[in-house]
């Protein structure tokens, strides 16, 4: 009886006060997320600290990410997607393992995001490394944003219906 009220006490406050960013709700990654193979560069490794650090990784130009519109987000400069960047990864899936991994080292993860709206509309995104491998040390990395359309539009512009009425 007691050791339940203790558990029953301590469970929110183990829940709240864990290592930064490992929530234990990943439900939300069942469904309704974008899936995405990166490749990069461990920048840090996460450290339960003080203070608590998030595993960084300088991923590659993400061309097809989506953004909170539901579309390829466009950059100011035309870069589709998500540029390459020095990013913190504060979730990692069940079963990743960064064990042996030091930063330097080149890994190819699969990276889920949800886009997740409040109860006034505003849309942000959680995300979480799912998988991660380690790749061979002269595995090819580039960082470099490749312009232009990472793919080409599903559907183009209709033709304009010509006018039927013999026109002006
Ligand atoms: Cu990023």
């Amino acid at each position: 009886m007691r050791t339940a009220l203790l558990v029953a006490l301590i469970l929110p406050f183990l829940q709240g006060c864990g290592e930064k960013g490992r929530q234990n709700d990943q439900a939300v990654f069942d469904e309704g997320f974008q899936t995405y193979q990166v490749r990069g560069i461990i920048a840090q490794l996460p450290s339960d600290g003080p203070p608590p650090e998030d595993l960084k990784i300088h991923h590659e130009h993400i061309p097809d990410f989506i953004g909170k519109t539901g579309e390829v987000v466009r950059n100011s400069d035309g870069t589709p997607g998500m540029k390459s960047m020095v990013m913190p990864f504060p979730e990692l899936g069940e079963g990743v393992s960064l064990e042996g991994l030091a930063p330097g080292d080149k890994v190819v993860f699969t990276l889920k995001v949800k886009w997740l709206e409040s109860p006034s509309g505003e849309r942000t995104p959680r995300w979480l490394v799912s998988a991660l491998e380690p790749l061979p040390a002269d595995a090819e990395i580039s960082f470099e944003n490749k312009l232009g359309p990472a793919t080409p539009p599903e559907n183009p512009t209709p033709e304009p219906a010509p006018a039927d009425d013999g026109g002006p």
